[in-house]
């Protein structure tokens, strides 16, 4: 029996041929220590994945106050590298261009050593960069001489001799002696570097001894205090250590105590959006939001910020935020946190992995949304909740801090004899919210809905519509926020919309 037409395996081999036959280039440079410094000092270019390359160039740069340039040692790689291959134009470059005649795409087996450029010491203690890129750009072609997609490419570094280690404590990614959610910002600002791993494994919230990374942030903290793992590379892992010591302190370390708000002031505030009654026992979600329409935040690579409360008067184990559609981006590195420092503390911090700002937004930036459960007070009566929002640290991707403000919101919340939102609200939702079109849809309102309108955050009535309408237009309104007031005879709820640029 014929198992495959001719068409078919011809479909298949062609397929086949697809997937083996992808050009890829993924070098990479470790991160050497040698410690007693050596005479020659040889790293190693690998390539990890080295498949239907034909010809590339690039060029390789350390640190000429560091390091004298000794020899370049090749290695029986199939691909033939000798000297003609390389020139050194500029001190602290080594160019690398490698094309040869008549050969086709060339493939090596994974993790082959290319080659290993080989240094001397110029100081006696020193580290070096040893990176990708110099005086002429680097370029992998294939065999349609186009460049090559995917091509990865790993910096690396070497450190010798006696360097004077560094102490740092795991998670205290700011060494100000505590780990708390703003250690998530160095994270963030260094994502995906690599440098010396350390030898210790972590074991506790104790001080270990580093070798310190070649990179530094513009403040002088050095990557390896960010490497809170230490497996030399920073990446999301390093949060769980954040979280596996949150809020420890370092022995004889002062505690200031939590932040007070700003209040708010001239610069784009942090404020919490939403309804201004709830019902105690009930779990809220309630947007917060940074700036307004005509006082924009700048677009950051991270935020820290602390929402105060009254610890009897909110469920601790309730408090979330949710950071999907989060301004600051999809992809986020976050820690929510309430902190056992001080009481009513719910510590929060987000920031990108791509090591670059955020788009500044239009309006009224939508961070998260925060999930809470206010407590019934004791005599089941009325209360005041008070929750202040204070933003601990907003840094661009350059680490400039770019300043906010922080606001207290007075919610009312009902206890459960008194007046409360009637039961056919909680239903009720408002989609799509925030609207970018202009129009929302209001579902799951009950029968008996004898008028809507729409309302300014200050009181002011800006529309009516009769009881039947289920889609209100908006696209007239500027961009901010609106109370849609819903009301069943002497009954009435209030549900926040967002209208977006
Ligand atoms: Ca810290
Ligand atoms: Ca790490």
């Amino acid at each position: 029996m014929k198992l495959f037409s001719n068409a078919a395996l011809a479909v298949l081999f062609s397929f086949s041929a697809i997937i083996s036959a992808q050009p890829l280039a993924d070098l990479s440079i470790p991160d050497l220590v040698v410690n007693p410094v050596e005479d020659t000092m040889c790293v190693p270019i690998n390539a990890n994945h080295y498949q239907e390359v034909v010809a590339y160039q690039f060029a390789i740069r350390y640190d000429s106050t560091q390091l004298v340039f000794a020899e370049v040692r090749f290695n029986n790689n199939g691909l033939g590298i000798n000297s003609r291959n390389f020139g050194m134009p500029l001190v602290g470059q080594l160019r690398h261009l490698y094309s040869p005649f008549d050969t086709g795409p060339i493939t090596l087996p994974d993790s082959t050593l290319l080659f290993e450029v080989c240094f001397t010491p110029k100081v006696p203690n020193g580290y070096s960069i040893i990176a990708f890129g110099g005086d002429i750009e680097t370029s992998f072609l294939d065999d349609d001489v186009q460049e090559i997609d995917s091509l990865f490419l790993t910096d690396g570094s070497l450190t010798f001799g006696e360097i004077p280690t560094i102490p740092l404590r795991p998670g205290d990614t700011n060494a100000d002696g505590t780990v708390n959610h703003t250690d998530l910002l160095n994270i963030g600002l260094a994502y995906g570097a690599s440098g010396p791993a350390r030898d210790t494994v972590v074991d506790g919230f104790t001080e270990v001894e580093a070798v310190p990374w070649p990179q530094t942030l513009p403040d002088d903290t050095n990557f390896a205090n960010i490497d809170a793992d230490g497996n030399g590379t920073i990446e999301a892992a390093d949060v769980a250590v954040l979280n596996t010591f949150y809020g420890q302190e370092a022995p004889g370390f002062w505690n200031p105590g939590g932040g007070t708000s700003s209040g708010r002031s001239a610069d784009p505030s942090l404020y919490l959006g939403g309804v201004d009654t709830i019902n105690a026992g009930e779990l809220m979600t309630l947007p917060i939001f940074l700036g307004e329409p005509d006082n924009a935040a700048a677009g950051g690579n991270g935020l820290a910020f602390t929402l105060e409360f009254n610890p009897d008067e909110v469920d601790l184990s309730s408090l979330a935020i949710n950071l999907e559609n989060s301004f600051l981006g999809e992809d986020l590195l976050s820690i929510a946190k309430v902190t056992e420092l001080t009481t009513g503390r719910f510590e929060v911090a987000l920031a990108r992995k791509d090591r670059a700002d955020a788009p500044a937004p239009a309006g009224a930036a939508l961070v998260g949304n925060l999930t809470f459960r206010a407590l019934n007070n004791s005599a089941n009566e009325n209360y005041q909740l008070n929750l202040v929002l204070t933003p601990d640290a907003y840094l661009s991707a350059d680490q400039v801090t770019i300043a906010l403000g922080g606001t207290g919101n007075e919610i009312e919340v009902n206890g459960t004899v008194s007046s409360r939102e009637p039961t056919w609200a909680r239903g009720i939702n408002i989609f799509p919210n925030p609207t970018q079109e202009g129009v929302v849809i209001l579902n799951n309102l009950p029968a008996g809905v004898t008028d809507i309108s729409l309302v300014t955050m200050h009181g002011q009535e800006l529309a009516r519509y009769p009881g039947s309408q289920r889609s209100l237009d908006l696209s007239e309104l500027p961009a901010g926020m609106y109370v849609v007031r819903i009301a069943a005879g002497a009954e009435q709820a209030n549900r926040l919309v967002v209208r977006g640029r």
